[in-house]
């Protein structure tokens, strides 16, 4: 089996690319990436069976043969962050938008099966308390550029299989954590904060809530919608695992022996969501998926030492990083 896994060198992809590695012994992967500044080579390095080609989604010459020689193809290829949508947006509308285009476009010309990873922000937000979370026939609501146009895609790929029957699935999943993850986001940028003595920054009043999954439950949920997956179906994947952004700083504070006070409250993102949560029940009910990590703060755990084992990995963006948050009163 040939898999053509987009955006493999990325934080999600690259745990696909391992945990399909040692899962699958039949598997060969291709990875196409284009090696923006969130895609590292190191995070896939040295594995067997493994091919990266650099490259980008939108370029069609690119992608055609990957796709004519692969079996499936998951797309995971994205610009991915909130905050980067909100300072630029054009990248976005390609990578996200353009991209998934030409993806679908070569899936169409040669058939091949492929799986579109999405997120939950398509939804919007919902209220701090309200008792409802996101199920997939909900409308889409997206809240900035880059929720809006992983919607766009996800539109897309819906069309597709409905006028030209490519053989597609979706899904739509809550917050990821774990290694590898790029330093800009929320919980390794705490970590790293940490371990360089700096304290932890949190948007606005850090009431927002998240509904946390470990990348490695993301990536066995995917596996299980490829295989048993009915075509032309949205799932969600979450594993209940909603914590709002004050509790999540203090256990990373309690993981360096700091006083759960100890971090600042700064410039809150314009826009900013206010709580996901996923229903993750039709994925359940039709694949029998259930997530591995039920435990949030051993994963934290595990994701805290990783980032100190780790250092080589993220010290070279850190100072970058940084400096741009700095700039936004971040
Ligand atoms: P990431 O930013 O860590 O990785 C994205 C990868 O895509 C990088 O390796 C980058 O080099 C590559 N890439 C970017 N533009 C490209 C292009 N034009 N052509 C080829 N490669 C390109 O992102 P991530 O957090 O791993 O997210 C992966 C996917 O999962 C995205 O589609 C994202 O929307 C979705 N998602 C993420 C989360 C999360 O919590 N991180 C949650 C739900 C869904
Ligand atoms: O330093 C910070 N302080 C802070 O309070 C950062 C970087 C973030 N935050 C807040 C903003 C959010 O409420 O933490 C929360 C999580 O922020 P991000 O890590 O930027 O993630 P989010 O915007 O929720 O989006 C993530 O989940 C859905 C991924 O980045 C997306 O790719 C995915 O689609």
């Amino acid at each position: 089996m040939r898999v053509l896994v987009t955006g493999g060198a990325g934080f999600i992809g690259a745990n696909f690319v391992h945990s399909t590695i040692e899962n699958h012994p039949d598997a060969e992967v291709t990875v196409l990436d284009k090696l923006t500044y969130a895609g590292n080579p190191d995070s896939i390095a040295g594995l067997d069976r493994v091919e990266l080609v650099v490259g980008d989604i939108a370029d069609a010459d690119t992608v055609d043969p990957l796709v004519k020689d692969a079996d499936v193809v998951v797309n995971f290829a994205a610009e991915s962050h909130n905050d980067n949508s909100l300072n630029d947006p054009s990248p976005f509308i390609r990578t996200n938008i353009e991209g998934t285009f030409q993806i679908l476009e070569a899936v169409r010309r040669h058939g091949t099966r492929l799986h579109h990873i999405s997120t939950d922000e398509v939804y919007g937000d919902l209220e701090i308390d309200e008792p409802r979370k996101f199920a997939p026939g909900d409308p889409y609501k997206p809240s900035s550029p880059y929720s809006s146009s992983k919607g766009a895609s996800d539109l897309l790929v819906r069309a597709w299989v409905r006028s030209f029957g490519v053989p597609a699935t979706i899904s739509n999943c809550s917050n990821n954590y774990g290694p590898y993850q790029h330093i800009e986001k929320f919980i390794p940028r705490t970590i790293t904060n940490l371990i360089d003595g700096v304290r932890p920054r949190v948007y606005g009043t850090g009431e927002q809530v998240r509904d946390w999954i470990h990348v490695l439950d993301h990536n066995s949920a995917v596996w299980e919608i490829i295989n048993k997956g009915r075509i032309g179906e949205t799932y969600l994947i979450g594993a209940n695992g909603e914590k709002n952004n004050l509790e999540v700083t203090k256990m990373i504070l309690a993981e360096f022996g700091r006083d759960p006070d100890d971090f600042d409250h700064v410039n809150d993102r314009p826009g900013h969501d206010q709580r996901y949560a996923i229903d993750n029940s039709k994925l359940v009910e039709e694949t029998g998926w259930q997530p591995s990590f039920q435990d949030f703060a051993a994963g934290l755990h595990n994701t805290v030492e990783w980032y100190k084992a780790n250092e080589a990995w993220w010290r070279p963006q850190k100072e970058a990083v940084e400096a741009k948050y700095a700039k936004q009163g971040q």
